[in-house]
């Protein structure tokens, strides 16, 4: 089922940067938040669906859909993996922040969730600079956007805990040197996990669930 909300106050004037506290909140309720970042078409959405119809089994899973206008992604979500999505409604504003994603986490209906996904809007600029609340934050690179896109958003993987590699089914069609990629990643941020796959054939998809379920654990401790 998919619900949509609208963000009625002027999301600019209520920034506040209390992610801490949104976590903090979170954790004592046993929710981990995921928060998802990509250029648009990177492949959020379909890696969404992929990661959560291996994960359902074991875990009881939301979606927040962060959207300027449309709900089609917060329907694709909850009609192919069958978990309640969330639509939130940004209008003009190109990030999520802390009191969004509060005020989006409590209009589920299904109060029992222990992981939520945030898709963040499509922008590989803002929203590693805008704390969402979340305890682990995804960062996808698809190959289609091309090796050179690595240097372009150092900010971006930074704040990430893993870099996904998407769309590795592609690779023999575009100019994508991995292992250049993985250095340069790994040299902004030492701790980050770079991971290749493919959201669509799944290759890498189970590598994935089991680094993030590791991560996951580290937070409910
Ligand atoms: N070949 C291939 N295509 C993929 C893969 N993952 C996603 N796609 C395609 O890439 C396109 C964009 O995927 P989405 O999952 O909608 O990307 P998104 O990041 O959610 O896009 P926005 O929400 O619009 O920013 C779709 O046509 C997907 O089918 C993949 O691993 N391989
Ligand atoms: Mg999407
Ligand atoms: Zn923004």
């Amino acid at each position: 089922m998919a619900i949509k909300i609208m963000l009625h106050t002027n999301v600019l004037d209520n920034i506040k940067k209390d992610g801490d506290k949104l976590r903090e909140d979170l954790k004592e309720q046993g929710i981990i938040l995921i928060n998802v970042m990509a250029s648009p078409g990177g492949g959020k959405t379909t890696t969404l669906v992929s990661l959560i119809q291996k994960m359902k089994e074991k875990h009881r899973i939301g979606v927040l859909e962060a959207d300027l206008d449309s709900d089609v992604d917060a329907k694709k979500v909850s009609n192919l993996s069958g978990v309640e999505a969330i639509q939130i409604h940004t209008d003009t504003l190109c990030h999520i922040d802390s009191d969004m994603t509060r005020e989006g986490i409590e209009r589920f209906q299904d109060k029992s969730l222990d992981v939520i996904f945030l898709e963040n809007i499509g922008n590989m600029v803002c929203p590693a600079d805008f704390d969402t609340g979340s305890h682990i934050n995804i960062c996808i690179l698809s190959i289609p956007e091309g090796n050179s896109k690595v240097y372009n958003y150092p900010r971006m993987y930074q704040h990430s805990d893993f870099v996904l590699i998407n769309k590795m089914d592609a690779i023999d069609f575009f100019d994508f040197n991995l292992k250049e990629a993985t250095e340069f990643i790994q040299r902004q941020n030492p701790s980050v996990q770079v991971l290749p796959y493919s959201a669509k054939t799944l290759e890498g998809v189970e590598e994935i669930i089991r680094r993030l379920e590791e991560k996951i654990d580290y937070w409910r401790r």
